[in-house]
């Protein structure tokens, strides 16, 4: 008797965790941007957006690295907090400096690396001294559901908790998009976005 009670009561506790868990593997938006105007349909970031949504910066800084003269990637999505670490694979020198950051990382040789810290959202231009046709951008992010679209500007957000969001759309060239959208338990809704100048 006492043993079925204590079963009983570590399933109840055990079962709303497990239902949170298989809601959150499939809840989310997907779908296809389309960048009217650019080459290209990559490099779009989505997100949701909902005030109080909590950030957890990874412990391991993503990495922008300048090789063979470009900023890979050349758009990074992070949540506030990321520190991003700048690599340096080419053989000549390169400098980072953002004008919205205000910081200038220095410039260094091939083989090392900068950190910067990004603790307040925005997008942050990434520009390189020595060469000034290079440039990224880092945004950053007041939620952990985004994504940055493909080459089809094909883009998926997942494991997102049910609720009412914000779907925004950033591109360094074209007008942010937003729309109200409901995500609900156990469904992936699809949005397809056209983006313009
Ligand atoms: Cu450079």
């Amino acid at each position: 008797m006492r043993t079925n009670w204590l079963t009983g009561v570590a399933l109840a506790a055990a079962t709303p965790l497990l239902l949170t868990a298989m809601a959150l593997q499939t809840a989310g938006v997907s779908g296809s941007v389309t960048a009217k105007g650019l080459r290209t349909n990559a490099g779009i970031v989505v997100s949701l957006q909902a005030p109080g949504t909590n950030v957890t910066p990874p412990a391991k800084p993503p990495e922008v690295d300048q090789k063979g003269m470009v900023f890979i990637p050349h758009v990074m999505a992070v949540v506030r907090g990321t520190a991003v670490r700048f690599l340096n694979s080419d053989a000549v020198a390169h400098n980072v400096f953002s004008p919205e950051g205000k910081y200038n990382l220095g410039t260094w040789p091939q083989g090392e690396t900068r950190e910067h810290m990004f603790d307040k959202p925005g997008v942050y231009t990434q520009l390189c001294r020595v060469h000034p046709e290079m440039e990224s951008f880092v945004v950053v992010l007041e939620t952990p559901y985004f994504a940055v679209s493909d080459r089809e500007g094909k883009y998926a957000i997942a494991a997102v908790p049910p609720g009412k969001y914000t779907l925004v759309a950033w591109s360094e060239r074209l007008k942010s998009v937003k729309q109200e959208v409901v995500i609900e338990s156990g469904k992936t809704l699809t949005v397809d976005l056209a983006m313009a100048r």
